[in-house]
């Protein structure tokens, strides 16, 4: 079953529309072009089932969600680690913070990934995962739910479960 975060904070209701900024990528090698695909396809999936739109920015001030990769420690509480581990963290509402480590081996779509790596993490995947707790949802009990708290590495795991849908409709 789903969960939320203490206090179940949520985006204000009034505010269907949420803007997002890819503003840090200097640390990871993959083009913006394809992070754009593969943020705006994550993004997608959320919106489909609730009455919330996302939509990019490049002005940093004027969105609610800042995506950024980065090394170690920077910043914040969540200090990362490189390969493996912690692979990305996002804060509840309305913080809108969304981090991802860069030292990870990420496969962005059209990326084949590479037969030797057995640390390969797949991009989407995590997005659609902590965009969930960026909108509010916890970790849930339901292993093949997206915000169950396990992902295989060399795995795809994109589609929301019926589990992941009653848990954010019941917030939007
Ligand atoms: N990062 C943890 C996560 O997003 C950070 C975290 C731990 C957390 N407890 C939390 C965030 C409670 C919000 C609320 O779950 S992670 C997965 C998994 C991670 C894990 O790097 O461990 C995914 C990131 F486990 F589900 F696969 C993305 Cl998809
Ligand atoms: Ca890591
Ligand atoms: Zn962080
Ligand atoms: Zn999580």
């Amino acid at each position: 079953l789903y969960s939320y975060f203490d206090g179940a904070p949520t985006w204000p209701p009034a505010k269907t529309q949420l803007k997002y900024a890819i503003t840090a990528t200097s640390a990871v090698q993959i083009d913006i072009a394809r992070l754009r695909v593969v943020f705006e396809r994550a993004f997608a999936r959320w919106s489909a089932v609730t009455t919330l739109a996302f939509e990019e920015t490049e002005s940093v001030p004027e969105a609610d969600i800042t995506i950024g990769f980065y090394r170690g420690s920077h910043g914040d509480e969540g200090d990362f680690d490189g390969p493996l581990g912690t692979l990305a963290h996002a804060f509840s509402p309305t913080d809108g913070r969304f981090h991802l480590d860069a030292a990870e081996a990420w496969v962005a779509e059209g990326d084949v990934a590479d037969a030797s790596s057995d640390e390969a993490v797949d991009l989407e995947s995590v997005a659609v995962h902590e965009i969930g707790h960026l909108l509010g949802l916890g970790h849930s009990l339901a292993p093949e739910a997206i915000m169950y708290p396990t992902l295989r590495t060399r795995t795809k795991k994109v589609e929301l479960t019926t589990d992941d849908v009653e848990g954010i409709q019941s917030l939007y």
